[in-house]
């Protein structure tokens, strides 16, 4: 019915949104932060709760009829509680970026210091990097990997936080292919006074799924996305503990940053959070580490350079160098081939952010297709085929690409993504 309505009004969009829907049907989604929802939790994002202005939280709102706004937040934030086993969550936030955009609010005055691992070793933007606001309008202090192991020091972060004494240190980030130390961070931050977030945007499917060590415990605020390996639509979260950390956290949300919640978007969470409480998800988070242990070892097996040389959860991290082969080029040819990737900065990068020396690619979304590994391994074999021949010659490239397009829809057809 509303699908007929688009077309009716504006078959343009509805052609378009076919046609996406199509090309993600046909393509092997790698992107390491992206995800296929289910019809359930597209569902409840296309409804009628986007008309309605809810400002405030449950009980205590600035705008009427909140009858049923009201029932619908508090169910999402009581499934993330459970889901998670914290005390309390805040499911209002727009994105990741806003979320972390409140910790600074709730714990930092301009000018303080802030900890968080560089953008290029893995960390994210809002960690304090220098285009940021965060790393303009605060004194960002950044921790990276180390060359040799391509993991985080933690040593060199405790020797940071013991002489730049930030107020808020951030653990996680975007392109990080090992497990988060939570309980060292944590040691860290009490030892220097610090307020210690847990970006689990990318991992939080993986906690819930009991698949990676979970924050809860060790981090003050833990700051999320909704929509990688949780699978939920796009918006964030943010728990804590205590009551302490969790009023200055809602009041940084609403009124500090925001005004009316996504109520789509929380019915959606809401929805996801039931998925991700299930044993089913469970199984999910598992074979999303396993598939990716599997690609990385049969990326290894031929002779791919990969950071930390392998990988704890859902993500792996290329330096494509050793090949020949700059990262741009080779996720263009790559996203030809109908595998979907993004390029990426590898840590000790020499070459630029928009023309970097390695690719990003994560397991979340072909193991919500069935995929096993069968199928990475598979992958592995067309990542090879179409990136050696890209560092032998283009006009061979450009066969090889059409071939292995050819076999990635033949596959793909085999797993129907879920929503689609
Ligand atoms: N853009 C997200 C990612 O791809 O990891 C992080 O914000």
């Amino acid at each position: 019915m509303a699908d007929n309505a688009l077309h009716v009004v504006d078959p343009e969009i509805a052609d378009l949104i076919k046609a996406e829907e199509r090309r993600q049907a046909d393509t092997v989604k790698l992107i390491a932060s992206e995800n296929y929802v289910s019809k359930a939790v597209l569902a409840a994002t296309g409804t009628v709760l986007t008309n309605k202005y809810s400002e405030g939280y449950p009980g205590k709102r600035y705008y009427e009829g909140q009858q049923v706004i009201d029932q619908i937040e508090t169910l999402a934030i009581e499934r993330a509680k459970a889901v998670f086993g914290v005390n309390h969550a805040n499911v209002q936030p727009y994105s990741g970026s806003p979320a972390n955009l409140a910790i600074y609010l709730a714990f930092l005055q301009p000018g303080e210091t802030v900890m968080g691992m560089g953008l290029p070793f893995g960390g994210h933007l809002t960690h304090g990097w220098s285009v940021s606001a965060t790393g303009k309008w605060f004194n960002p202090v950044r921790y990276g990997v180390r060359k040799d192991t391509g993991r985080v020091d933690m040593d060199e972060v405790r020797e940071l936080a013991l002489r730049e004494r930030p107020k808020v240190i951030f653990c996680g980030g975007t392109a990080i292919p090992r497990i988060i130390d939570f309980p060292a961070f944590a040691e860290i931050a009490k030892e220097v006074g610090a307020v210690l977030a847990a970006d689990i945007a990318h991992i939080a499917g993986l906690v819930a799924g009991g698949a990676h060590p979970s924050p809860v415990g060790y981090a003050d605020v833990i700051s999320t996305t909704t929509h990688k390996t949780l699978r939920g639509p796009r918006g964030a979260m943010l728990m804590a503990t205590s009551d302490e950390h969790a009023a200055a956290i809602n009041k940084a949300v609403f009124p500090g940053l925001q005004g009316g919640p996504h109520n789509h978007t929380t019915a959606a969470i809401a929805v996801a959070l039931r998925e991700a409480g299930t044993e089913a998800f469970r199984d999910y988070a598992r074979q999303v580490v396993l598939n990716a242990k599997a690609l990385a070892e049969e990326l290894i097996s031929r002779g791919f350079d990969l950071v930390s040389g392998g990988t704890d959860n859902h993500l792996i991290l290329m330096d494509l160098t050793p090949k020949g082969v700059g990262g741009k080029p080779a996720a263009q040819a790559l996203d030809k081939a109908g595998l979907e990737t993004n390029y990426n900065t590898v840590p000790f990068d020499t070459r630029k952010p928009f023309d970097p020396s390695g690719i990003r690619i994560g397991t979340a979304g072909v193991t919500s297709r069935g995929m096993g590994v069968a199928e990475m391994r598979q992958i592995g074999a067309w990542i090879d085929q179409v990136v050696s021949a890209l560092a032998k010659d283009e006009e061979e490239a450009k066969h090889v690409i059409l071939r292995v397009h050819g076999e990635v829809r033949e596959l793909t057809k085999h797993f129907p993504a879920p929503g689609l």
